[in-house]
Order: C-alpha cells, then structure tokens, then sequence
C-alpha cells in the first residue's frame, strides 16, 4: 500500500516537474512582438556616430530628439533605409512624425513610408524610385493638381506596385492608389503619429493627429498581397514649396503569424483599387498670348474700318442733305 503511495507520489512529482520546466521553456513571446533591428528609435546616433540597422542619403540629418529628412528649403530630398529585410508575415509600425515649416498657405511636397525592395535609390516619388516594388504609405501635404479634386489635402494614401506602376504627381497619385484619407497633421505642436497594419493580407492605417491618444481609422484594405524579404524605409522632398520633415520614430511590432518560404516569392498585388476618378485633362489653357494679341489687333482694325466706313457714310449723308438744300 506505502509502496503503490510513494510511486502515485512520485509520478505525480514527475509530472508537475515536467509542466513547471516546459512552462519555463516556453519562449516568452508577446503578442505584439517589437524588434529592434526594424525599429528607428532614440538614442539614434551610437558613440561612434554610426545608425545601428539604418542607411541615409540625401538631406537626413540626425539630432538627439529627431531625424531631419528635409529642412524647410527648397529642392530638398533625404530617405531612410532599414538594412535588415523583414521576413515577418504580419506586422505592424508605428511613425512618429511632424510636417513643419515657416509656408502658411505654401507647403510641400510631402513624405513616403515605403515597405520596398529595393532600398536606397534616390528617385521622384517623395525622394524615392518610381516604379518601385511594394508599398507605399503616401502622406502628400501639397495638392499638385490644379482641376477639381475629390478631397484635401494633406492627404494620406497608399499605393502597392510590381514595379509597373507609375506615381503621377499631377494627379497626386489618385489614379494608382489603394485608399486614402484627409490628414491635418501640419504645423501643430503635439506629435502626429501614423500606424500602419499588415496582418494576413489586410493593411489597415490609423492616425493620431489630434493628441487625443486613440486611433482613428483611415481605410482597411483586404487582399493586399506583399512578400517578405522586403525593406522599410522613409524618404521625403521639397519643390518649389519646402517644410521641414522630421521623424521622432519607427516602431516595429512583429505579429503572429505563421511564414512560409513561398511567401519571399509573390509578387506585390492588391485586387482592389480604388474606383480611379474619371481621367479629365485640365482644361488647356483657353487663350495664348498670341491669340488674345492677334484678337485685340484683329478687333482694333475692325474698329477702324468701322469708323472709317462709318465717317464716309456720314460724309456722303451731309453732302446729300446739302444737295438737296440748294
Ligand atoms: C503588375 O501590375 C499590373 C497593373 O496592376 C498588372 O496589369 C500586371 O499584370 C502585373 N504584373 C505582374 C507580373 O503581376
Ligand atoms: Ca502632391
């Protein structure tokens, strides 16, 4: 009987041994999962003046609270690359940014998040390559296109290319874009933040503008199809219009979600696009300078012969009235 005891005893030992070491051996794994690698956070220079994970080019310049992508002048363009591509399926990142500058009614041209194969060619897409490969989360603070427009700007959108696509600044991408929303995020004191959500195929963008500290959904798209291996980036410009574009943060989360080897292989592809507007050319400039002089001489001519005829009329019309008086 003490015997039979001992060894329930014993099993039992075993067996809470057995849970409390596998409990242990568990990895620890946070839902929302922040890797450093992906991540652009303070301090961002180390002591040896080098970004741990990032690469820059053009007008970037790091300070201790924020990385500078284009100060408030003109023909200005900086990007940011992450070095390490990202071979997570699911995903999230959140930017903290702020769009400043001295213009009160002038201001562009704007920024670029990009999730992209290709890293560090410097290009016309917000200081980043057209025809790119991946995403691009667009927050374009200057409207390009004169016609009428079926929303305000600042506005922020996204566009996903397999490298055929081309971003038409004339019409501030709208004929290319997945989604979009209006964003005042420019010229305020608190800081502006964007969260972009990749998790099985639906990418979703939020904003915190108004320093309420919640989320406010700008659009969700499902069936948005990007591979891993790609790389984060951020990149801005200034035209003719400047501001300064800065970046407080990058924060990368990892979400669950299983990856496979074939995932490295699709191609970028998002099923729906929005309804593009209807393609309207400007309407062409009504008169040339040329034609509104050749129109001007044509008339003062006119005038002329008018009058001439007109006082010969008259002429004639006097001297029969004398005739006839005599
Ligand atoms: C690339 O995208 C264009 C436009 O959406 C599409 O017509 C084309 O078939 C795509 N090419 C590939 C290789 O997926
Ligand atoms: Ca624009």
């Amino acid at each position: 009987m003490e015997r039979l005891n001992l060894i329930n005893q014993c099993i039992a030992c075993i067996f809470i041994l057995q849970i409390t070491t596998c409990l242990a051996q568990r990895p620890i794994r946070e839902h929302n999962y922040n890797r450093r690698e992906h991540s652009l956070v303070k301090p961002f220079l180390t002591a040896g003046l080098s970004v741990p994970y990032w690469d820059y080019t053009g007008s970037v310049m790091f300070t201790q609270n924020y990385v500078r992508l284009t100060p408030d002048e003109q023909s200005m363009s900086g990007a940011i690359w992450n070095q390490i591509p990202c071979w997570n399926r699911n995903w999230e990142l959140f930017v903290d940014f702020k769009v400043a500058g001295r213009g009160k009614d002038l201001f562009g041209d704007g920024l670029a998040i990009w999730y992209a194969k290709d890293r560090m060619v410097v290009g016309p897409v917000f200081g980043s390559k057209d025809y790119f490969n991946g995403l691009a989360i667009i927050i374009d603070t200057y409207s390009n296109h004169n016609g009428p427009h079926n929303h305000q700007h600042p506005y922020i959108s996204a566009m996903i290319n397999n490298g055929t696509l081309h971003y038409d600044h004339d019409r501030d991408g709208t004929h290319t874009q997945l989604a979009g929303c209006e964003a005042r995020f420019r010229n305020v004191e608190h800081t502006t933040q964007i969260k972009i959500r990749y998790e099985n195929d639906v990418l979703s963008v939020f904003t915190d503008l108004e320093n309420k500290n919640e989320w406010k959904e700008c659009f969700s798209v499902d069936s948005v199809e990007l591979p891993t291996g790609y790389y984060f980036g951020a990149s801005a410009t200034t035209g003719d219009l400047s501001d300064n574009h800065l970046l407080n943060s990058m924060k990368f989360f990892e979400l669950e979600g299983a990856t496979t080897a074939e995932r490295a292989q699709i191609v970028p592809r998002a099923s729906k696009f929005e309804e593009p507007r209807e393609h309207v050319d400007d309407p062409k400039p009504s008169w040339s300078n040329l034609q509104i002089f050749v129109v001007l001489l044509l008339g003062m001519i006119g005038a002329v012969i008018c009058s001439i005829a007109g006082y010969m009329y008259y002429e004639k019309y006097q001297q029969n009235k004398k005739k006839r008086f005599y």
